[in-house]
């Protein structure tokens, strides 16, 4: 008995098992080295979880873009802390954690890996990590190379000024929408003589067009101030800014709602800091707000963005130093995941328009 035998009896033994789960095998697999090829990990009926290398919901990882539909990326980049650093830890972190995640969504049915190419892209590389405008632009430089190729991306950060450079990828040809959940609007201006820092993005994205005001939605803003007013760009933009007292009173159907009114059928990209939840959930962040949202709330909302027109999505701010049981990156990952399922089934309905 060849190896090859012995490897077709192991397959048709697979085979027989994976009947028992009701789910079909995705790829048959012709010989050994075929079985040794990455692209079946994200499958648990194939792979078990816990094996394998630890890309992003154990996506194959690959360099080239030639028909990638959704890049997986890792931003590991914190130098726009205000406070805490450690968010330059998430993306691995993340990475590790969401070998738990499956291949289906149990609430929304939504198959990623079924409806959409995707894979795990690596990082963007951040080759000047003590320059922090030179790395935003590394950044940018990483995410338009992925938007040139027409890949759309579900990223990992970072801190919170990574999502500016990814803007400026994404909304090259016109400014989106922006759903945004967050303890704070993160529309703050210069801080100790920087324009670019973990507290401003979505300021610096309207000067820059890349965002529009009308068409952004901030969740979950809460928290002590330096100044009553500091949130004043975003009212006086017409950002649509629903703090937590009103969250509360409106409940998680209407706060949906809200943001399909507000952001519309046009393009639009949405950003998860998690420290937009409450601390006993994501207690690895930098700059916690106790009385924020929960997790199921929160899977909600993402839910609640289906049918959107979505060109990508970031989960920001996991900062694992702060939380050696794993647990904010376990909650970092679910995000993602929750992300990736909407974006993928935005993407499948624009394919099929
Ligand atoms: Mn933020």
């Amino acid at each position: 008995m060849g190896s090859s035998d012995r490897f077709e009896s192991g397959l048709a033994k697979t085979a027989k098992k994976t009947a028992s789960f009701g789910v079909e095998l995705l790829t048959t697999k012709n010989n050994e080295d075929d079985m040794y090829q990455y692209d079946a990990y994200e499958d648990p009926i194939q792979r078990p979880r816990y094996t394998g290398l630890p890309t992003f919901m154990r996506a194959p990882f690959r360099e080239d873009y030639a028909d990638l539909d959704i890049g997986l990326v890792g931003v590991p980049f914190d130098g726009g802390v205000t406070n805490r650093t450690g968010a330059r830890h998430g993306p691995r972190e993340i990475r590790n954690q969401s070998s738990l995640m499956r291949r289906r969504n149990q609430s929304s049915g939504i198959s990623p890996h079924d409806i959409c190419t995707v894979a795990d892209v690596g990082d963007a590389w951040v080759q000047s990590p003590f320059h922090l405008e030179k790395s935003l632009g590394e950044i940018q430089t990483f995410f338009s190379g992925l938007h040139e190729a027409g890949v759309v991306p579900v990223s990992a950060g970072g801190d919170h000024s990574v999502t500016l450079p990814i803007l400026r990828a994404v909304a090259k040809d016109g400014p989106v929408g922006l759903v945004h959940f967050d303890a704070h609007c993160d529309t703050g201006d210069d801080y100790l003589g920087s324009k670019f820092h973990h507290g401003a993005p979505f300021r610096r994205a309207v000067e820059e067009e890349l965002i529009d005001p009308k068409r952004t939605i901030q969740m979950g803003i809460r928290g002590s101030l330096n100044d009553l007013d500091q949130w004043k760009f975003s009212h006086d933009t017409g950002m649509r800014v629903i703090y937590m007292d009103e969250f509360y009173e409106l409940g998680v159907k209407s706060v949906i709602q809200e943001i399909h009114r507000v952001v519309g059928q046009e393009p639009c990209y949405l950003t998860f800091d998690v420290d937009g939840l409450d601390p006993v959930y994501a207690a690895g962040t930098g700059t916690p707000e106790v009385g924020g949202f929960s997790t199921v709330e929160a899977q909600l909302m993402i839910r609640g963005c289906r049918d959107l027109n979505l060109v990508g999505g970031d989960v920001v701010e996991v900062a694992p130093p702060f939380d050696p049981s794993g647990n904010t990156a376990l909650t970092g990952a679910t995000m993602m995941f929750e992300i990736l399922c909407v974006v993928a089934d935005a993407l499948a309905k624009r394919r099929s328009a």
